[in-house]
């Protein structure tokens, strides 16, 4: 997309302030800044406790400039849903509804609420920032943290030895109208998705890889260059799921050695080559599994 077209995607206007409280090359500020800009200002936003209950800052500052809800760790999407009929009661249709969590209270502590709300085809869009651990309370292991990874739960001697949760395929398996991936490092693609969510009714979601350098051990400005890796090494692929069956790739994914990803991470520092050709493995087995997918929604005979 040339200079001009950015310019005409994205809107000027500003919903996030400078001052947040974010850490330097967070991905999640960012996601939030890009996120409202596509919905406009006509949005509520329900965050659970997260590294977003802190960069939003103290009542009655507030780093955002729409209405926010903070509420309990599991409880996102189902006080999305409940904000969500209280403006259907009083009429209001053109309204938003947001619910912004990460991914401890999206894989593992929300997704009782989520699968809920799925089920329910509540009229929402959740966004899950997957910064692929529990960022806030000193990065913990969450059930998206990816196999063999350092976290302080699962430190270099033994580190995480279960693979990422699929949430793309709990959700799919939803049958909800709009599941889609994204990454910050791809702000267009990302904002696409989002403002294609806002015109989609019932219950849409959206998992967006969002770079976190303490928890990735990297540098704070190599965290969306990152990120870019995560997507073109087909470790984290960018595509959509439209009621759980038509399955689209949102890019051409270039299969960049996983290697070079992994290898400028201190959370994978213990990592031996030998582990990193069976990661470059499954990753191979998944993007052959998803391109299967891709292939059927094209050809369903
Ligand atoms: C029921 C409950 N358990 C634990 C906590 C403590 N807590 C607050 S934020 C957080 C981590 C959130 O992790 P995640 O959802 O991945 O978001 P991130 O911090 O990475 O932004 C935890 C464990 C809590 N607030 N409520
Ligand atoms: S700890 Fe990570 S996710 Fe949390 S504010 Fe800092 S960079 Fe962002």
């Amino acid at each position: 997309m040339s200079q001009i077209k950015i310019k005409e995607f994205v809107p000027a206007e500003e919903y996030l302030a400078s001052g947040h409280l974010a850490c330097p090359g967070c991905g999640a500020s960012l996601a939030m800044r890009y996120a409202l800009k596509a919905l406009g200002s006509k949005t509520i936003v329900v965050i659970p406790a997260c590294c977003w209950s802190i960069i939003a800052g103290p009542y009655p500052q507030t780093s955002l400039s729409v209405p926010l809800f903070h509420t309990a760790f599991e409880t996102a999407a189902a006080v999305a849903s409940g904000v969500k009929a209280a403006l259907d009661i009083r009429g209001n249709q053109d309204i938003t509804v947001l619910a912004w969590a990460g991914d401890g209270g999206t894989f593992d502590i929300g997704i009782q609420a989520l699968s809920g709300a799925a089920e329910r085809n509540e009229d929402i869009i959740y966004i899950c920032y997957d910064n692929e651990a529990y960022m806030n309370t000193g990065i913990q292991r969450s059930s998206a943290t990816p196999w063999g990874a350092w976290t302080t739960t699962t430190p270099t001697a033994r580190p995480k030895s279960h693979p990422k949760k699929n949430i793309m395929e709990i959700m799919a398996a939803h049958r909800i109208p709009y599941a889609a991936s994204a990454a910050v490092a791809y702000p267009v693609d990302f904002m696409e998705k989002v403002k294609k969510s806002k015109r989609i009714r019932g219950t849409r979601f959206i998992h967006l890889l969002s770079p976190c350098p303490p928890g990735w051990k990297c540098a704070d400005e190599e965290s969306i260059m990152l990120t870019r890796m995560a997507v073109q090494s087909r470790i984290f692929p960018l595509y959509e799921v439209e009621n759980g069956e038509r399955y689209r790739l949102s890019m051409d994914h270039s299969g960049s050695p996983v290697k070079e990803y992994i290898r400028r991470q201190g959370r994978f520092r213990h990592l031996t080559d030998k582990d990193i050709d069976m990661i470059q493995e499954r990753v191979n087995d998944e993007w052959e599994r998803l391109l299967r997918k891709v292939k059927e929604s094209e050809d369903p005979e």
